[in-house]
């Protein structure tokens, strides 16, 4: 194809999967009109890209439909059901399929982890020495078959062999040195039929995701990984156009480093790069042979929301012919699920931002013109050529961006700006502030959200809910929940959060710099989304932001409460990031606004700070050589953020994970009093490491696992506090819960939380 994206958005454009796939799990609709639904979502897409401008019947359209995630049906199509998952596969219907997912009474589901560098989280296969493969080829075939009555040539779309090993993990029981890549072999085969059967039902192109090639593996060198791609794709691509179909390997996220020559002339058809993360992939690409292999220029962005330079990358792609003296097919970077569907529907979003910016829909139209433009000509497509450099002109002269006084102040920041008094000294003074008993017991910050406190904010946002009754209404819940903390005896109280939706769309809110959309949801995980806000210009802060909120809250007792913010990597990991400036100078920017709240918090009179930063370790770089610098910059701006504050003001931050390994010095540097991370699940087991890094700072490794609504007892929080004392000094030890509370019932929450108040009574009396 002349031009093609790598995938699209699959939630439907007004969440139409989502809300039909729930409503099946809750058994309101049968299996078969969620199929229905499922089936009419995908040929409104296809249909949707054919009037876009993709051709419908050259295999530039990707079938990159999922119920739930591209790798768990991968795993279904390679019948790699995991063995724990007794009675069930290797051919899964779809209750199957929803139990690897969600899992049931028997089964704990797949883990779920990031998908690369960002915000999506796919299933995690288990593949040990002997789990079984098989081809699976109904469901794709049933949708190649639905395309085609349907009047379109859809690609099929697969994760590629490779990536699929190099992302699962072994399953339980595997010999230590055992990884799941040592399985390629036996699931080539598996390949080989799959892309058999779908050349039978007559695809001439099959999608084949390979991105684990774009970036540095945790127990492969790139070499070794290249060298295993090359063979695959050699032995995969053997009759290619003949019982096989081309095979077109996609790669994003990143750039290839020893895979791009590996990987051309092994007789793959087409080679899709990243050239927007990537871009130094294209010096490369000079004097490569390409040995027949057809390069797909991924020079739109797929992974963020700004409108392309047209000319600019119109000269890439003639560039790029004329240096490869071979015709190049115009790509997206990524597939766009990770943007909203069409800026069309976004009736709030400042006026003057709008044409800046592009999503799914509008990036399939660049990608088209560009297109037309590399084979006919600038003229040709002079409308779409002279928008976009007109609203770039207007975005590059726009006072929007810009604001003087955060430039200045931002250039005027000194090392004393990134630095407190020494921890021991911080440590006394705020012993005699806070006089907290040992073994502090507190929670992470949100408490459970009723559907009374969701209702409340959305008549308030609606309008038919004014400022005061609002907030009356936060002011009243509050009072609850401090009294329900107050009634547990907990020692560091927090508000509970009932403001704020999510804790990074609550901050874009209220900064400027910011915008939000209403309709821009990207799916997170399943049937999970968010809507990342856009950062256009230099962050800034109008006012106090939870100020009032705290300020209220410790007006109603004496034990002190903790004031909540989101760190800036955070902010940035979970939005829509300034493509004009580096992500360190916005981190900055939020790192100011942030400053200034803490400072307006001890003014209120609130002794402890938490800032959050669950995605610190989300945004890490995928090549390990990338990683030192940003780890420097976060690490940085963490402390801008939280430096100004007093001696005697404790700083907590919030990790939302227990794997620490290559930031863990990273995470001593952000110089925090007490640190809060996820440990319940793996049975304390992380602060082996911790302590023998040399940590020696306040910890509250999770005692309650919150993502199950398991209550634990009183005995096993006290175990655990006996094995975190193993590798913790008591002085430094806290109490709480794995993560925020906002998830579950209050039910749970209060057995849960009296329960890890008596276990640390018990502990407290046998030091
Ligand atoms: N906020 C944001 N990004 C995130 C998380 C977050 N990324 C990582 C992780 N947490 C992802 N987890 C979730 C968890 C729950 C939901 C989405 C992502 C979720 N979404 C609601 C839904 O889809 O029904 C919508 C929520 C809403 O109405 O705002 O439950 O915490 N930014
Ligand atoms: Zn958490």
């Amino acid at each position: 194809p002349a031009a093609t994206i790598l995938g699209y958005p699959r939630i439907g454009p007004r969440r139409e999967l989502k809300r039909a796939v729930e409503a099946y799990w809750s058994g309101a609709i049968p299996a078969e009109e969620l199929e229905a639904t499922a089936a009419s979502l995908r040929i409104d897409g296809y249909a949707r890209l054919a009037e876009l401008g993709l051709g419908a019947q050259d295999w530039s359209i990707p079938a990159s439909f999922s119920y739930y995630d591209q790798v768990l049906d991968t795993l279904a199509a390679a019948g790699a059901v995991p063995d724990r998952f007794t009675g069930l596969g290797p051919d899964l219907d779809l209750d199957g399929y929803f139990t690897l997912a969600r899992g049931d009474a028997e089964h704990q589901p797949l883990e779920m982890t990031k998908w690369f560098d960002t915000n999506y989280h796919y299933l995690v296969p288990e593949i040990g020495p002997e789990t079984a493969f098989s081809a699976q080829p109904a469901r794709l075939l049933e949708q190649v078959r639905q395309a085609k009555e349907a009047g379109f040539a859809a690609r099929p779309a697969l994760i590629g062999p490779v990536t699929f090993l190099a992302l699962s993990k072994p399953a339980a029981g595997s010999p230590a040195d055992f990884h799941p890549l040592d399985r390629l072999e036996d699931l080539l085969p598996v390949y080989r039929e799959l892309l058999r059967a779908l050349s039978a039902e007559g695809a001439a192109w099959v999608q084949l995701d390979e991105s684990a090639l774009a970036a540095d593996h945790p127990q492969r060198d790139d070499a070794a990984l290249a060298a295993l791609a090359q063979d695959a794709y050699q032995r995969l691509s053997q009759g290619s156009g003949e019982d096989v179909p081309g095979i077109f390997v996609a790669t994003a996220y990143g750039r290839l480093e020893a895979a791009l020559p590996a990987l051309l002339g092994t007789g793959i058809g087409a080679l899709s790069l990243d050239l927007v993360k990537g871009a130094r992939q294209l010096e490369r690409l000079r004097g490569l042979d390409l040995g027949g292999t057809r390069i797909a220029a991924g020079v739109v962005d797929g992974h963020n929301v700004w409108r392309t330079d047209l000319d600019r990358a119109l000269e890439t792609l003639s560039g790029l012919r004329d240096t490869l003296g071979a015709d190049v097919t115009v790509a997206t970077s990524t597939s766009l699920l990770h943007v909203p569907y069409t800026l069309d529907v976004e009736d709030d979003l400042p006026a003057e931002v709008v044409p800046w910016l592009a999503f799914a829909e509008e990036k399939v139209r660049e990608v088209t013109a560009l297109s037309g433009a590399l084979r006919a000509g600038r003229a040709s497509q002079a409308q779409a050529f002279d928008a976009a450099a007109s609203a770039l002109q207007a975005r590059h002269d726009s006072p929007l961006r810009r604001r003087e006084d955060v430039r200045r102040r931002t250039e005027a920041l000194g090392e004393q700006d990134y630095r407190r008094t020494p921890a021991g000294q911080r440590r006394a003074a705020q012993r005699e502030r806070l006089g907290l008993p040992a073994l502090p017991t507190t929670t992470i910050g949100s408490y459970p959200q009723t559907k009374e406190v969701r209702r409340a904010r959305a008549d308030y946002a609606a309008g038919t809910l004014d400022r005061a009754g609002y907030e009356a209404r936060m002011q009243e819940e509050i009072r609850s929940v401090i009294a329900l903390q107050t009634e547990l005896g907990l020692d560091v109280l927090v508000h509970g959060e009932p403001e704020r939706n999510d804790m990074v769309q609550y901050f874009a809110e209220h900064l400027d710099g910011f915008a939000v959309t209403r309709f821009g949801w990207v799916q997170s995980y399943g049937s999970r989304c968010t809507r990342p806000p856009i950062l256009f210009g230099d962050v800034a802060r109008p006012e106090p932001i939870t100020v009032p909120w705290a300020r209220y809250a410790q007006s109603l007792t004496d034990k002190p409460v903790k004031g909540m913010l989101t760190g800036p990597v955070t902010i940035l990991a979970w939005s829509f990031v300034r493509d004009d400036q580096p992500l360190e100078t916005s981190a900055t920017h939020i790192a100011l606004a942030l400053r200034d709240e803490v400072a307006d918090l001890e003014t209120a009179g609130i002794g402890i700070v938490q800032v959050d930063e669950p995605a610190l370790r989300e945004l890490l770089p995928l090549r390990r050589a990338d990683q030192p610098a940003y780890l420097d910059w976060s690490v940085r701006a963490f402390r801008v953020a939280t430096a100004g504050a007093a001696d005697a003001t404790q700083i907590h931050t919030h990790l939302c994970y227990s794997e620490f390994g290559e930031v863990i010095g990273a995470i001593d540097g952000l110089d925090a009093d007490v640190t809060s991370i996820e440990a319940a699940r793996s049975r304390m087991e992380i602060l082996e490491d911790i302590s023998a890094s040399g940590f020696t700072r306040g910890i509250g490794p999770g005692v309650y696992d919150i993502h199950s609504p398991r209550v634990p007892s009183a005995e096993e929080i006290a175990e655990l506090l006996g094995a975190a004392l193993a590798h913790v000094p008591a002085e430094a030890l806290w109490v709480n819960p794995d993560c925020g509370l906002k998830t579950r019932g209050y039910a749970e929450v209060t057995e849960a939380l009296a329960n890890l108040r008596q276990a640390t009574e018990r502990v407290r009396a046998t030091l």
